[in-house]
């Protein structure tokens, strides 16, 4: 019996998600509680006991506790090969796996300094300007990174031979700007295409609108106004 100790807004959590999707898994899940003021905290008793770390997703499986969302996904992977979400050779394993440390790290530093948005506006005003200082340098960033994305790709279906743990981190990576407003990647024909056609596999789909859900119930509006509407 697999359980998933998972974030309604935690964008590791929901990498899990879609991998569990994927491959047809049945699972419990349990939603630690999140605010926009406070975040994870108090940590879930149950996420402090399994994960030294205090941190979602954490992952049972008959009596096994895991947690980090790469560690989940290989495990996941490997006792539940079919269908694979690593490539064969160990070449386009270790490809696939850059790409996914690529969505989880390096492209989640461009996306914190814009998480604030949907959080509740900061009293200070200073803090406010400087918060929206660091949303436009991050922007840039964010924009870099999807050209690189758009070169990486390079026309394929898949940032790896078939659909992989790159493509689902990335995927979130990528939503998660949509959340937050990032710049559009509509220009980059590739990306827009593949992120098309991921958003419309049921296992991705319903991520998408769990979050949604969650942001309607958890979130400001990017301009500071609860909730968000759509
Ligand atoms: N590298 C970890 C990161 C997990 C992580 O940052 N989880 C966040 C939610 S997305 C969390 O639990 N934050 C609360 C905290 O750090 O106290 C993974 O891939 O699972």
């Amino acid at each position: 019996m697999i359980t998933l100790y998972g974030g309604p807004l935690s964008l590791f959590s929901r990498k899990v998600e879609i991998a569990l999707g994927e491959k047809g898994l049945a699972y419990e899940q349990i939603m630690v509680p999140f605010n926009q003021t406070d975040g994870y905290r108090p940590v879930h008793p149950e996420v402090a006991a399994l994960n030294p770390k205090g941190q979602v997703p954490v992952l049972t499986d008959d009596g096994l506790v895991l947690y980090d969302s790469t560690i989940i996904v290989e495990y996941l992977d490997e006792a539940y090969p079919d269908p694979p979400l690593y490539p064969r050779t160990a070449a386009e394993r270790a490809r696939c796996r850059l790409n996914e440390l690529y969505a989880d790290e390096i492209m989640l530093a461009g996306l914190r300094p814009l998480m604030h948005r949907t959080g509740p506006p900061a009293c200070d005003p200073l803090t406010r300007a400087a918060r929206r200082a660091d949303a436009l340098i991050a922007e840039d960033v964010l924009a870099g990174l999807h050209g690189e994305l758009e070169l990486r790709l390079a026309g394929q279906g898949f940032f790896a031979p078939q659909l992989s743990a790159a493509d689902i981190a990335l995927f979130i990576a990528l939503h998660w700007g949509v959340r937050l407003g990032a710049p559009s990647f509509a220009g980059h024909f590739g990306l827009s295409d593949w992120y098309r056609r991921l958003r419309a596999r049921p296992a991705f789909a319903r991520v998408v609108d769990a979050i949604a859900e969650a942001d309607r119930r958890l979130s400001f509006s990017p301009e500071g106004r609860p909730p968000i509407a759509g």
